[in-house]
């Protein structure tokens, strides 16, 4: 019996000290770039070329897709101003059905961007512990603020893109805010330097031709049933490190 209580309160803590910490231990490096790209959805950059694709292909919302509904896949760089990420998205229908940016964002064709300073994991659905940006196809940006309600970070992610035929590429600039940040123009975005380790996921949300969104794709696997854990528990990103 007092065994039987050792080893539930044990178990207990091992499962309370798990859902604390971050879930997702895989480290991503990412390569130092020294000019920053020109933001216009046309990967000519040099290195743009030399930097590994990585995938966007874990189903978080929705059944099955096919190829041609969407395939996608980014890589990334920093430099001291910040991340700078290209997508290549193939999506056979781009839909922007709600023109408010700040209504119903997440049913719309969008480019999500989850960003953790400090990699510190940990809730922040009201709090900016994380951010989620959702980069919708207009350059909107949407997260939500510390007043609980919708809020535009135009500032935080720029972003162009250029489509031919199916596919969309995206260029992005993401600066990277700390925990500290309360929606004040006061606080500024941190100087990343080499070693740094960010927590970070991105997804693409596709919308075809319904009022809900049809898929959540992201890059990183998540555990347990609910997949789309990410705009509320940064546990579940991945880590990126700053290589140089
Ligand atoms: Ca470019
Ligand atoms: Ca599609
Ligand atoms: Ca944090
Ligand atoms: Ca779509």
């Amino acid at each position: 019996m007092k065994w039987t209580i050792y080893f539930l309160l044990l178990l207990c803590i091992t499962s309370c000290s798990d859902s604390k910490s971050k879930k997702n231990t895989q480290i991503t490096p990412v390569s130092y770039i020294k000019e920053a790209p020109t933001l216009d959805g046309r990967p000519i950059e040099n290195y743009w070329n030399l930097l590994e694709w990585q995938p966007i292909d874990q189903n978080w919302i929705g059944g099955p897709f096919d190829h041609g509904d969407y395939n996608g896949k980014y890589k990334m760089a920093w430099n001291e101003d910040g991340l700078y990420i290209l997508l290549e998205i193939v999506d056979d229908t781009l839909l922007e059905q709600t023109e408010d940016p700040l209504k119903l964002w997440w049913n719309d064709d969008c480019v999500i961007v989850y960003v953790d300073e400090d990699n510190s994991g940990g809730q922040h659905r009201f709090n900016h512990n994380a951010f989620t940006y959702h980069v919708a196809l207009d350059g909107n940006v949407v997260d939500l603020g510390v007043n609980e309600k919708p809020t535009l970070y135009n500032d935080h992610v720029i972003s162009k893109h250029q489509t031919e035929g199916n596919t969309t590429y995206w260029e992005m600039h993401v600066k990277v805010y700390p925990s500290i940040f309360n929606d004040k123009p006061t606080v500024k975005p941190v100087v990343l330097s080499e070693g740094k380790r960010i927590g970070f996921a991105i997804a693409y949300a596709d919308n075809d031709n319904s009022k809900k969104r049809e898929n959540l794709i992201g890059s990183v696997f998540v555990p347990g049933e609910n997949k789309n854990a990410g705009w509320i528990d940064a546990n579940v990103f991945g880590t990126l490190e700053l290589l140089k």
